[in-house]
């Protein structure tokens, strides 16, 4: 019989070939191996011990300056076709892609020890989880690639059951083929490649999460996105969480935001002091990325395929996420973030001295922030107070609503719900936001990020559109639609929505929608809060300004339609049909009379 694992041991000795390391280690995925890594990257000064007393089981990683956050203009999208990887990725073709990358993996590791990390995206028990191998040289992605996945022994045994034919004979296997290597960090030569004909990721000369930990971004949203198409379901940047309401339902909210705008904190979300008393809860399923499919009742069921989350540091705070901070006190490893003088991890918006700045030279304002904007914790999910068993459960959870957002200053409402499916996905489609530090390049900058997908969507966006539409069709229940903008800012600059535990009030306005409890007030743009219909006791709000928060500006939204209208020219000739006419509905009704305005 042919050996065991046919297809990953003979890409295991490719690689080897090429990359020539000086030993070759499989990993298991369990907690000896663990320990054994962090010495080595202790010894190495890959890691650096933090305050065991105050952070048990807590490290420090220090990237190189030049290598702190994701690069999308080296990201590529290898279609052997140009068409189909869209405007919204760059595409290099498949030939040239892999010479260019494989001569820089010739020889890469020499001297070095290579991981191969089997890994699982999901609950192994579930249908909807999808299998990597990560083929790395880098100790420091092996750790936190036990973080955020299911990595090991179980993972290799279910990619060893998916490889084998049902009549003993062994496939090619199904699983997703990840090759990086840290190379020189030289952001010259750096590239992060797709291939998803080819089930394969190629990335070289970063360490850093989203180019690096092969699991995250690549698979489970490029790679993941172009197999959801062709099998018919959704692979997006959202987070899951559930809410539990007094009246003893339980409602899943799957909601994308782009990096760095606040999906950890709304997905650990503490309630106002009031709706705790009146037995609302909420629990975490997930964090950043959610896989969902139509189950038999029509309903569209999400799993997190992620075991981890990888959270943006600075900004995380007592007031902002208490359950984020209790979640990272033991056993997480922080990459670029600031040191106190009794070595306690440190950035902005916590209590307490920076004394070493997040390149380890001692802090001086003048040099910048003390902790890097994108500086970041890792930390397996199960440690957060609010974690949810729900997110082991093998065929997922039932949405029942989607929420799309983004940092709009101006202009988009706290709120509001779109008429209907094909709306939902206009009002996905449009969404903007303004640029973090999350993706190298300007921040604060206005983009359009459709669905919180333009830097993780693996083919063309067009085309990406026709396939969230087509989810509306006979016997389907799927989920309303919202938008929401808690970053909306007054004159005065500041934010006129308080945030962070108060968001559940708006989500609350949403489960009522959903239960079919309340009206709501119909504009051209959706369906807004009628008046009274958000609760507000115990909130310290002016009028005015939530009146500002809830209005529809008809004439900046007449500019904001023909705005959307441009940017969808952008997927032309592949804009479905079906969304021009959205958009051309929703700036027709904009044109009509003002007395559709949502005034409160
Ligand atoms: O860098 S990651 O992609 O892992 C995090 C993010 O940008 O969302
Ligand atoms: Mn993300």
């Amino acid at each position: 019989m042919a050996s065991r694992l046919d297809a990953l041991t003979s890409w295991v000795t490719e690689v080897a070939a090429l990359t020539r390391p000086a030993n070759i280690h499989w990993c298991d995925g369990s907690d000896a191996e663990y320990a054994a890594l962090v010495q080595r990257m202790l010894q190495s000064g890959d890691l650096i011990e933090l305050n065991q007393q105050t952070h048990p089981g807590c490290y420090l990683h220090r990237s190189d300056p030049a290598d702190v956050a994701r690069v999308e203009h080296l990201t590529f999208v290898c279609h052997p076709q140009r068409e189909d990887t869209g405007p919204n990725n760059h595409w290099m073709a498949p030939d040239e892609a892999h010479a260019k990358i494989d001569a820089l993996f010739d020889g890469c590791m020499a001297g070095r020890t290579m991981y191969v990390v089997p890994y699982c995206m999901g609950p192994v028990d579930s249908p909807l989880a999808r299998c990597g191998v990560e083929i790395t040289d880098s100790p420091y992605v092996v750790a936190n690639m036990r973080i955020m996945t299911r990595m090991g022994a179980a993972a290799l045994a279910r990619i060893e059951r998916e490889g084998l034919l049902s009549n003993g004979a062994h496939s090619n296997g199904t699983f997703v083929k990840g090759l990086h290597s840290t190379g020189e960090l030289d952001p010259e030569r750096r590239y992060i490649m797709h291939f998803p004909d080819e089930l394969t990721i190629k990335s070289y000369g970063s360490g850093y999460g989203g180019n690096a930990l092969l699991g995250k971004k690549c698979h489970a949203l490029r790679i993941a996105s172009n197999q959801a198409r062709s099998e018919g379901w959704l692979a997006e940047h959202m987070l899951i969480m559930g809410i539990d309401t007094p009246w003893g339902e339980t409602h899943y909210i799957a909601a994308a935001f782009p990096s760095a705008c606040g999906k950890t904190n709304l997905s650990m979300l503490i309630p106002p002091e009031s709706y705790q008393r009146d037995g609302w809860k909420v629990r975490t399923i997930g964090d950043d990325i959610c896989w969902m499919r139509p189950g038999q009742d029509g309903r569209l069921w999400a799993i997190n395929p992620e075991a981890g989350f990888f959270g943006v540091a600075p900004g995380t705070s007592s007031n902002s996420n208490p359950n984020a901070l209790q979640t990272i006190a033991r056993d997480t490893i922080y990459t670029n973030v600031a040191l106190t003088a009794d070595n306690q991890p440190w950035w902005e918006g916590l209590p307490g001295t920076p004394v070493i700045d997040w390149q380890g030279r001692p802090y001086d304002p003048a040099n910048g922030p003390a902790a890097h904007p994108n500086s970041r914790f890792t930390v397996s999910a199960r440690q957060c107070p609010t974690w949810s068993q729900e997110a082991e459960a093998a065929q997922g959870v039932p949405i029942s609503a989607i929420v799309f957002g983004g940092r709009r200053p101006s202009l988009v409402p706290l709120v509001f719900e779109a008429h209907h499916w094909s709306h939902g996905v206009l009002v996905g489609a449009a969404m903007g936001s303004e640029t973090t530090a999350a993706a190298t390049g300007a921040v604060g900058v206005m983009r359009r990020d459709s669905m919180a997908m333009k830097p993780f969507c693996g083919y063309h966006y067009g085309d990406y559109f026709a396939h969230w539409l087509s989810f509306d069709r006979a016997g389907a229940r799927l989920p309303k639609v919202f938008h929401v903008n808690w970053f909306r800012k007054g004159r005065d600059g500041k934010f006129l929505w308080p945030g962070f535990g108060d968001n559940l009030r708006v989500l609350e306005w949403m489960i009522a929608r959903v239960e079919g409890r309340l009206d709501g007030v119909r504009t051209p743009i959706g369906i807004l809060p009628g008046p009274a219909e958000l609760k507000l006791d115990g909130l310290d709000i002016e009028r005015r300004h939530l009146d500002e928060l809830l209005a529809v500006d008809h004439t900046g939204w007449q500019t904001e339609l023909a705005a959307i209208g441009e940017y969808l020219d952008t997927c032309l000739p592949r804009l479905p049909e079906r969304l021009r006419k959205e958009q051309q509905r929703v700036a027709e009704a904009l044109g009509q009379p003002r007395q559709a305005d949502a005034t409160t």
